[in-house]
């Protein structure tokens, strides 16, 4: 389907509407059969659909159940009028990946978690999706002597090349996240997994996703990574949603816990036409108290917010904007931006 002209496209993933347990108690809400999950998309006002290997089919199924059940889940999105944006290889549940994927150090679990990662790819082609997201969930230690930091640094140049290799057209993104899982994450910002993309085979198909959480999470401005990645030419997706503060990743809706960040976020999109490049992906989790009815409440609050600062930065006067740059008032820059989000226009 044409894409109107500005118009920004949005994605969530089936994980974003959950049961509402977590390490402390067990479900509160029904699992949604992902059949009803696909069907809410649309009238969400989401276009695009963010799926794991295991969300598509089973992670044990063989090569004839699998090409089967992905034609069928490819018949859903498209009945739907829904295109998968991205597949990402779950490696953090099975028992083969405690340890990590890709930098384990039993090598049959590497070599499971590499395996496991070509066989996303397959999945990816047969959906006709050509990008892969790399959250490398247990690629890091809970303590440093556990594994050789440098070694862990090449195994994931090798797996990233062992992507590449397998097939043609896939772009690959490092999702990167500082925490949790791990005490450490190797890799734990954007700016280390850029400086692995110039080293892998084919530089041109590997980027990144930057979600909010993950950059605040490593002390850092979404909108400033999110700036430094699109220099790159990089900035290949986006997880947007809200963290308070350094403690595990809540995962929050957008803009709910600071609504300036979250305006800068999206002017930096905005200047750099993102809507041109990717989709906009939510990553967020209901509250724990949210009721069975409300269980998608929290991914139309998060859209919402997004057209609500869309709207407050394309009216940002420019002019004035660079008035102020130019004389050195960032203190008249200051209030114009906090009274224009505040709706005081012209009061
Ligand atoms: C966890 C990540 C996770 C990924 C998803 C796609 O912190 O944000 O939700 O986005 O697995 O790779
Ligand atoms: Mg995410």
């Amino acid at each position: 389907m044409a894409k109107q002209a500005n118009s920004y496209r949005f994605s969530f993933g089936p994980w974003n509407i959950s049961t509402g347990a977590d390490p402390f108690g067990p479900p509160v809400r029904k699992e949604v059969p992902f059949a009803k999950k696909i069907r809410e998309y649309r009238e969400l006002g989401f276009t695009h659909v963010q799926l794991h290997d295991d969300d598509v089919v089973p992670a044990d199924w063989d090569s004839v159940q699998t090409s089967k059940g992905v034609a069928k889940v490819k018949k859903m999105l498209d009945g739907e009028g829904l295109t998968g944006e991205f597949i990402a290889p779950r490696l953090w549940e099975d028992p083969r990946t405690i340890d990590g994927g890709y930098t384990a150090n039993k090598a049959a679990d590497r070599t499971y978690a590499r395996e496991r990662t070509r066989r996303a790819v397959d999945i990816a082609r047969m959906m006709d999706i050509d990008l892969m997201v790399l959250w490398p969930a247990r690629e890091g230690t809970y303590i440093r002597e556990a594994k050789d930091a440098s070694q862990a640094v090449g195994r994931l140049v090798e797996a990233i090349d062992d992507i590449l290799k397998t097939d043609a057209k896939i772009r690959v993104v490092g999702e990167m996240k500082p925490n949790e899982p791990m005490d450490q994450a190797y890799c734990p910002t954007v700016g280390h997994f850029m400086g692995l993309v110039y080293r892998t085979l084919d530089p041109k198909r590997v980027g990144v996703l930057i979600e909010s959480a993950h950059s605040i999470l490593a002390g850092l401005d979404p909108a400033d990574d999110m700036a430094y990645a699109l220099w790159h030419g990089k900035l290949w997706g986006v997880h947007l949603n809200d963290q308070n503060g350094l403690k595990y990743d809540q995962d929050k809706t957008f803009g709910s816990v600071d609504l300036r960040r979250a305006f800068n976020q999206v002017w930096v999109l905005e200047r750099a036409k993102y809507y041109d490049i990717g989709v906009v992906g939510l990553d967020i989790k209901a509250m724990r108290t949210t009721k069975q009815a409300d269980a998608t409440k929290h991914l139309a609050n998060s859209l919402a917010m997004f057209n609500h600062l869309l709207e407050l930065v394309r009216s940002v006067d420019a002019g004035k904007v660079e008035e102020l740059r130019a004389a050195r008032d960032y203190e008249g820059l200051e209030r114009y931006i906090l009274e224009h989000i505040l709706g005081r226009k012209g009061r």
